[in-house]
């Protein structure tokens, strides 16, 4: 048996019932083996060992009171993975289907995708099974408080930053950092997507979506194809998806599709992206309600947004959106590439099959790695005490998603595996983290 399935049997059987984690790990560790078979010292220095195991987990709970006068209880995780690189990074999920292991899965990628942004800074995850939808801005406010009243003694500038992720936005980070500033006197980068009055970074916001759709030109462009005429399908219309959504249609592509967890809309003449915004991120209303803006848009509550016939797939919503069924229906309708702007969207059957049939296929931890870069550039700034222009943190990113394609497609093709990003992406970001830590001792 191989050292990483040893480790993968091993790491499965000592943390049941992670099914997100251990799919993460599945997805990652046979593709790590050509390294170790050139690295023997690795293995003796239990590389893997130490790198599916997370530094420290933290888990709390968290009781808040509902505008009924209800006592209500959420429990809270972070996880922090791996600090060879700098200070624990990564987003916090607020989801009702949070989990140990959906944190552990999202840790674990983080470690990879932060090392491929070439910025300082380690991997971590946190969040809670608390569902934000539906409460009121006083609930909200309830649980970011409780939730950093426990948090704050585990986080810092330098030691953990969080940041959003699913759930959490600009206004919970506000809530977050109020209550982090009461309880440790400290006005420090201690989370990252603030609002651009208080230390958040222009070009933050648009990050994720724009690097997503940066990463997928540069994929391209080395096909010598681009973004200009295709046809785009995203799922999800949150952070992530509307942004690559709005720099896609800026670079010429006309965008078919959106979703959310009720629904899909069809809109043939390209999505009306101020309507969404509109709906979204200022209403927190629900997907269907395009339909009273462009009635003849469709709406519909079965079936995929990847059956839409297309030239690209962006899958911007969650994990495991785009199986067997989904890649199958690409691949038919002859889609030249995917985007993965979620975190693990495609499950691993899904992606066999994108690769198999020739679609060009961009890992979540490179391509969704743009938010993250913006956000250790809004610590560099925070640490600085100054603030770069948008077109300044824009270039910077387009410079890092060049960067992280040029990196994962040297890695593949180095490795003997010409094109397959998935590979090459897990093995530029590991190399970089394995250095580390061995140059680190056995900590
Ligand atoms: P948001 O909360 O802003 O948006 C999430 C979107 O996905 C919403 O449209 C939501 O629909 C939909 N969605 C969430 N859960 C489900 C589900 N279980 N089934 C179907 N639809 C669902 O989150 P983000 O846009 O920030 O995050 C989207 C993805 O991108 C996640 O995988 C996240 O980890 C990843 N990501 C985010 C980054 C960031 O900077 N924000 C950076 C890198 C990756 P509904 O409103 O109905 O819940
Ligand atoms: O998955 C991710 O990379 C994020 N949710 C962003 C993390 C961050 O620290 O900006």
């Amino acid at each position: 048996m191989s050292y990483t399935s040893e480790v993968l049997a091993k790491t499965i059987e000592k943390n049941p019932g992670e099914q997100e984690f251990h799919q993460a790990i599945r997805e990652v560790l046979p593709t790590l083996q050509p390294v170790f078979d050139a690295n023997p010292a690795y293995q003796r220095s239990g590389l893997l060992e130490r790198l599916v195991e997370p530094e420290r987990q933290i888990i709390f709970r968290v009781p808040w009171v509902d505008d009924k006068g209800q006592v209500q209880v959420n429990r809270g995780f972070r996880v922090q993975f791996n600090s060879a690189l700098g200070p624990y990074k990564g987003g916090l999920r607020f989801h009702p289907s949070v989990k140990l292991g959906t944190i552990k899965f999202l840790g674990f990628e983080q470690i990879f995708k932060n090392s491929l942004t070439g910025q300082p800074i380690g991997g971590g995850k946190g969040g809670s099974d608390f569902d934000p939808k539906g409460k009121s801005d006083r609930e909200v406010m309830a649980f970011c408080q409780s939730f950093m009243t426990e948090l704050f003694r585990h986080i810092g500038a330098d030691t953990d930053v969080p940041a959003g992720d699913i759930g959490v936005g600009g206004r919970e980070i506000g809530f977050l950092y109020g209550q982090y500033k009461r309880l440790t006197g400290l006005y420090e980068g201690v989370l990252t997507g603030k609002d651009l009055t208080y230390g958040g970074s222009l070009t933050r916001t648009e990050a994720t979506g724009y690097g997503l759709v940066y990463l997928v030109s540069n994929m391209l462009e080395a096909k010598g194809q681009d973004l200009n005429g295709k046809k785009v399908v995203i799922s999800g219309s949150g952070n992530v998806a509307i942004y690559a959504a709005e720099k896609a249609a800026k670079l010429g592509a006309k965008v078919l599709t959106m979703s959310d967890s009720n629904g899909w809309i069809f809109d043939g003449d390209g999505i009306d992206l101020a309507a969404v915004k509109e709906i979204k991120e200022v209403r927190r209303g629900r997907i269907r309600e395009y339909l009273n803006v462009r009635p003849k848009a469709e709406y519909h509550e079965e079936g995929l947004v990847w059956s839409v016939p297309c030239d690209v797939a962006l899958p911007c919503a969650t994990q495991n959106e785009l199986r067997a069924d989904g890649a199958r229906l690409l691949v038919q309708n002859k889609c030249v590439a995917v985007g993965e702007g979620a975190n693990m969207p495609t499950d691993i059957e899904g992606t066999e099959i994108l690769q198999q049939n020739g679609v060009l296929f961009a890992p979540g931890k490179a391509a969704n790695a743009g938010g993250v870069a913006v956000s250790a550039l809004e610590m560099s700034q925070n640490s600085m005490r100054l603030s770069w222009t948008f077109d300044e943190v824009d270039e910077k990113l387009k410079g890092i998603m060049k960067n992280i394609y040029t990196q994962s497609s040297a890695a593949a093709e180095r490795y003997g595996a010409k094109d397959n990003l998935v590979l090459g992406a897990n093995v530029a970001g590991f190399l970089k983290v394995a250095a580390a830590m061995t140059l680190q001792g056995i900590v």
